[in-house]
């Protein structure tokens, strides 16, 4: 017998005699005895007591509510700190998936309706993708905000599991001319979006999984659709019809939010912006918390872009005089929460914290300055304005008091 399977009879006999035990005594280094009782057991699990971490709460019954990037790590968001917005302030429709189906009809040759079951049948893929709501850090949604959860605390990111709709909409057979699809949900609200075929036939997933389980109601249980890098709404939840249709349909909740009329283009507004510019923004040392005294500190955050790959990070600690490369964790997915992180050394004194994120097209995140020029407008403009895709560099100033402040307006 060799090593390896000594101990690994050692090991079920061991574990042969622990599974009969109701209550384990263990005795630690210390010499204290802890209890573990059967409830530790439970077909379920949960985080310990002492954890405390939770959504915000922005709409009274939960219905919108931001994750805490504060205190994340990696890149993967629990689906129970996953942010929500759900519109018309509903609670998410409580579906039995034996009774739901997704109906695919319009400008194809076999309109096609899907029970869950169905779905789930067909060939999957799992791929790690954020969310980010198109307010995201918006300053009229961040007016009394001071911490990163309250600034940009409407992004998430999970890994999805679904089949790609370009596989149902084969099975549908496209006709001519159906160049867009409208999708809907099954919330009281409707909530339903036009998006372009190009889109549907490139990444566009229909999701049942979400780290590794089924997703949950508040993120579209149990079907959900997911534009990969493009703006929250468009990522239709309890996805229950997707019309195939020749052109874009303003439906009531893609005309009425969702845009901001830009200076630059004469009051009007851009529609169908969808995917999610390049951005970046240090989660620790970040808004509200209070640093503990001079001395070491990993700076560390997250980057992302709605249209590819995080190349790279750059952080400044003096206000953009000069910056320096964070380490990325690997791998770095597409469209995806990219972790960064530099080792710091505090001298007590004023500080400027910046991050700015390039990805593999060429996307520099821009400062609140350039995006101002975008908009054909000054960065005051913004302090009253709602724009969509707000994107800019984000600056925590570090006082000599040890606070952290949100800097982007001052
Ligand atoms: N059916 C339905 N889908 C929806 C919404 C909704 O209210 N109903 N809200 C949209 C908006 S505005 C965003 S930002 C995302 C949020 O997804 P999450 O709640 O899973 O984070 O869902 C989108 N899909
Ligand atoms: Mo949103």
């Amino acid at each position: 017998m060799n090593v390896e399977q000594r101990n690994r009879r050692r090991f079920l006999k061991r574990g042969a005699g622990l599974a009969g035990l109701a209550v384990a005594a263990i005795r630690s280094a210390n010499g204290q005895t802890t209890e573990t009782s059967t409830k530790d057991l439970r077909p379920y699990g949960e985080r310990s007591r002492f954890e405390k971490l939770a959504r915000a709460l922005v709409a009274p019954n939960g219905a919108a509510s931001q994750t805490p990037l504060q205190d994340s790590m990696g890149i993967i968001t629990p689906s129970s700190l996953h942010f929500v917005v759900t519109r018309y302030r509903n609670n998410p429709p409580d579906i039995d998936p034996a009774q739901h189906r997704l109906m695919i009809h319009g400008m194809v040759d076999r309109p096609l309706i899907y029970s869950v079951e169905e779905i789930k049948r067909l060939p999957s893929v799992s791929r790690i993708h954020f969310l980010e709501c198109g307010g995201n850090s918006s300053p009229r949604l961040r007016r009394n905000a001071q911490t990163v959860q309250q600034t940009h605390g409407w992004t998430s990111c999970s890994e999805w599991t679904g089949v790609q709709l370009s596989l149902l909409l084969k099975e549908a057979g496209v006709q001519k001319g159906g160049d867009w699809l409208v999708a809907e949900g099954a919330d009281a609200g409707k909530q339903t979006k036009s998006f372009p075929m190009s889109k549907a036939m490139d990444d566009a997933l229909v999701v049942y999984g979400q780290n590794g389980e089924a997703i949950r109601p508040d993120q579209g249980y149990p079907l959900r659709l997911l534009l990969p890098g493009w703006e929250g709404v468009a990522n239709i939840k309890w996805l229950r019809r997707i019309k195939v249709v020749d052109q874009p349909y303003l439906t009531k909740t893609e005309i009425t939010a969702y845009t901001q009329p830009r200076p630059g283009l004469k009051g009007k507004a851009l529609w169908f912006d969808f995917a999610m510019g390049v951005k970046s923004v240090i989660t620790r040392p970040s808004g509200g918390q209070t640093l503990p005294g001079p001395g070491f500190y990993e700076i560390t955050g997250l980057a992302w872009s709605g249209q590819g790959t995080i190349r790279r990070v750059e952080i400044s600690t003096d206000g953009g005089r000069t910056w320096k490369d964070a380490q990325l964790q690997d791998p770095i997915h597409r469209i995806a929460h990219t972790r960064f992180r530099l080792p710091w050394h505090w001298n007590g004194e004023e500080a400027m914290l910046l991050s700015r994120s390039t990805d593999d097209i060429g996307n520099v995140q821009p400062t609140l300055a350039d995006l101002a020029k975008t908009w054909g407008t000054t960065p005051g403009f913004f302090q009253t304005a709602f724009p969509e895709h707000f994107n800019p560099i984000q600056p925590w100033k570090v006082n000599s008091d040890r606070s952290v402040r949100d800097a982007l307006f001052s």
